[in-house]
């Protein structure tokens, strides 16, 4: 047998080890040898039980998924599970790691589940734009029964071993030796004589399956999809489960499984998955990376609190410090209800809570910082303020400490010669909320070393951060994008579209929220700010601020909000004061569509992107995307911006673009030279830098 799976004998109980590195996916060599294994164990007189076990970190955490889009080859995983099935002789998985996708569907394939006390099981397909292909959505509701199933499948959440024994989807969990206590289960077993129920041939719990019930709950899971085919399909092959035979309904999984591997939002949706490991891959394992015991972070205001938070809730112990007792109260306050609120709602334990907040320090003096091996500054946004704290931070900071501005657009360069040691500097912009959003944006300066990157990168990852190193330009890749898909917004408004309108147009393409719902939630004030700051108007936002109105926090911005609801509701002095706006600038309005908003937006927005790549300020095409999904929500289905424009057509982009560009003579609309290579190619590579 071959290193991918091997045999084992342990009286009379044959232990197959399967060993696939990294995480022992069932790539077609293993699916081919695992295969030969079973049918011989099946049939070997001397074998009187058989256990399934993986070598490495984990358990099998699913298919191969570099294996999707190509053809399958056989046996593919239903033939195993299938297969399976017909061993009479008592079948174990033994679970350590993440028995994941086609991984947990193999162990329900075994008579018997056992996980050590720190497995996780699940089924995260949906999150790869697909269902369960290996018969999980018609085997798992058979153990958990259905509306468990249905929870899990669509969510794509795996769950704790301990939650698993609970459901019944595990028979026992174990510390320590878990082959061994699978090997005893599996005799106790051959002890006690069969026959041995397969999982499909269980139907206990779907008999008391409650239909209305389960209909309730995946209509309330369906309505969240935002357009996404993969949700709908998991509750739809789970209801087959309940309604049809099992053989009909693991043949209609298969179908639907089929449709969703070749469509466009399973593609963008894989392309996510890999664009964000890639973009992770900083440096390699030779690049020694600093030691990060404790994290200092400057200013305890909505982001520097956030940041703490994020730090906090990766276990390592923050000092917060700001200028005032009153202004350090004030935000440890803020963090102390964030996390109550995470609390009441039970998604997080009192326990856990009183671990996160014991983890905080408070201080108003700068001395403290020196035991810190990462130090973020979140101040204001202002070069001058951000300087002297520089200035003040290179005087106490340990040698060796890492120094990272938390600033959204101002020179990384500019502020790391503010101190004597630029190695050591560079940028983390987190998102707001920042204990929340995934995105961090890894501002690579030109002096900062290549392992305080690749420290930074892995200490992303250990937060629970998504990492994306990024060039110094303003507004890095997602601001400086930002701008661009909003260089029409209120041309848009002039030429007769209404706020209303243009966010209806980016929800119905699977947006969370509209730009004008979104900069009412953020502040008008904010923008306003931003573009005093650099000389620039917006005609319409300028002036509902210097009439006061700033959003939801004023009561009013683009939309009007009654009772400090948040709920926006249609703004008769915005549409007065747009109309007035474009007869001032002799704009006759006209119907515009939702089509010419789309293109409007994202296609200087997409142009911008590749000016970005070939400026170097982006390494790759893929990580525009991984920035664009984990930072504003562009919908994953549609893959971020760069792949979406593979699927929109980058032809059609070009020509849009020129002819904007030939009536308005707007830089937004100049074609970037890659944009062309792209349609020429295929490929974004070849980009400068
Ligand atoms: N297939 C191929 N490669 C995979 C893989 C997989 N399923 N999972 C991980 N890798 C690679 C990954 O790209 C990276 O490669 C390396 O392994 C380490 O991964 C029929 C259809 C298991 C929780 O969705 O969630 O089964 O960058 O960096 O942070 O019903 O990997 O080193 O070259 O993520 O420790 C369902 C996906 C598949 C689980 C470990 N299963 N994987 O996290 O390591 S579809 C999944 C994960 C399926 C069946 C269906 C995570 C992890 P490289 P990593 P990690």
């Amino acid at each position: 047998m071959s290193s991918s799976v091997s045999i084992g004998n342990n009286n009379g109980v044959a232990v197959v080890t399967i060993d696939n590195p990294p995480v022992n996916a069932l790539s077609f060599h293993v699916r081919e040898l695992l295969m030969q294994a079973l049918v011989s164990l099946r049939d070997e007189p001397s074998v009187a039980a058989i256990a399934i076990t993986c070598a490495g970190r984990t358990f099998v955490a699913g298919a191969d998924i570099t294996e999707f889009g190509k053809p399958v080859r056989q046996p593919d995983l239903r033939a195993l599970v299938a297969m399976l099935e017909t061993i009479a002789k008592p079948t174990v998985a033994a679970i350590h790691g993440t028995a994941l996708g086609g991984g947990l569907e193999l162990a329900l394939g075994c008579h018997f589940r056992v996980a050590d006390t720190g497995a996780k099981l699940g089924l995260p397909e949906v999150k790869l734009g697909l269902l369960p292909g290996g018969g999980g959505t018609v085997r798992l509701p058979r153990l958990v029964g259905p509306l468990k199933a249905l929870s899990m499948i669509v969510s794509g959440t795996p769950i704790v071993a301990a939650e698993a024994l609970a459901d019944g989807l595990v028979d026992a969990v174990f510390d320590g030796d878990l082959i061994a206590q699978a090997v005893s289960i599996a005799a106790d077993m051959v002890a006690k004589g069969g026959p041995f129920t397969p999982v499909r041939d269980r139907n206990d719990r779907l008999d008391q399956a409650n239909l209305p019930a389960f209909d309730k709950q995946a209509a309330a899971l369906s309505k969240k999809a935002r357009g996404l085919e993969a949700p709908i399909a998991c509750a739809q092959s789970v209801r087959n489960a309940l309604t049809l035979p099992f053989d009909e309904a693991l043949a209609a999984e298969r179908d639907l499984f089929v449709k969703l591997v070749a469509g466009d939002q399973s593609r963008a949706q894989r392309h996510l998955f890999f664009a964000e490991r890639q973009a992770a891959k900083i440096a390699g394992k030779d690049v020694v990376r600093r030691k990060i015991a404790r994290v200092g972070v400057i200013g305890a205001g909505t982001m520097g609190g956030g940041i703490a938070m994020a730090f906090a809730n990766g276990g390592l112990p923050v000092t917060l410090l700001e200028t005032t007792q009153e202004a350090l109260q004030r935000g440890l306050t803020t963090i102390d209800k964030n996390y109550a609120v995470s609390a009441m709602r039970g998604s997080l334990s009192e326990d856990a809570k009183r671990q996160r907040l014991a983890l905080f320090k408070g201080s108003t003096d700068y001395a403290d910082l020196t035991d810190c091996d990462l130090i973020v500054e979140a101040v204001f946004e202002e070069m001058a303020v951000k300087k002297e704290v520089f200035g003040r931070l290179d005087a106490v900071a340990k040698p060796g400490a890492i120094l990272a501005t938390n600033t959204s657009y101002l020179d990384v360069n500019e502020i790391a010669a503010s101190t004597s040691r630029p190695q050591d500097l560079l940028g983390m912009h987190f998102f707001s909320p920042a204990n929340v959003m995934k995105l961090l944006e890894i501002v690579r300066a030109d002096k900062t070393s290549p392992d305080v990157l690749a420290t930074i990168a892995d200490l992303a990852r250990r937060i629970g951060k998504v990492p994306v190193v990024v060039g110094v330009c303003h507004g890095f890749v997602g601001n400086r994008m930002l701008a661009a898909r909003g260089s029409e917004l209120e041309p848009l408004l002039l030429e007769g579209a209404t706020p209303r309108q243009v966010d209806q147009a980016f929800t119905d393409f699977g947006w969370p929220m509209g730009p004008f719902q979104m900069v009412d939630l953020a502040g008008l004030d904010i923008g306003w700010r931003n573009r005093k700051a650099r000389g620039q108007t917006a005609d319409i936002a300028d002036t509902l601020c210097e009439q006061g109105h700033f959003g939801q926090k004023t009561g009013s911005g683009f939309y009007r909000y009654e009772d400090s609801s948040r709920t926006p509701l249609l703004n008769p002095e915005v549409e007065a004061l747009i109309r007035d706006k474009a007869a001032g600038n002799g704009i006759a309005p006209r119907t515009i569509g939702t089509k010419e908003i789309i293109e409007r937006t994202l296609y200087p927005m997409i142009n911008e992107g590749a000016k970005i790549l070939e400026e170097g300020i982006a390494a790759r095409a893929s990580d525009i995307d991984v920035v664009w999904v984990n930072g504003y929500g562009f919908p994953v289905g549609k893959g971020g911006p760069m792949f979406w424009a593979s699927l929109e057509g980058v032809d059609k982009i070009i020509r849009r673009l020129d002819h904007w560009h030939q009536q308005t003579g707007k830089d937004v609309f100049r074609v970037a030279p890659l944009l062309r290579q792209m349609a020429e190619t295929g490929s974004w590579d070849g980009a400068a830098g």
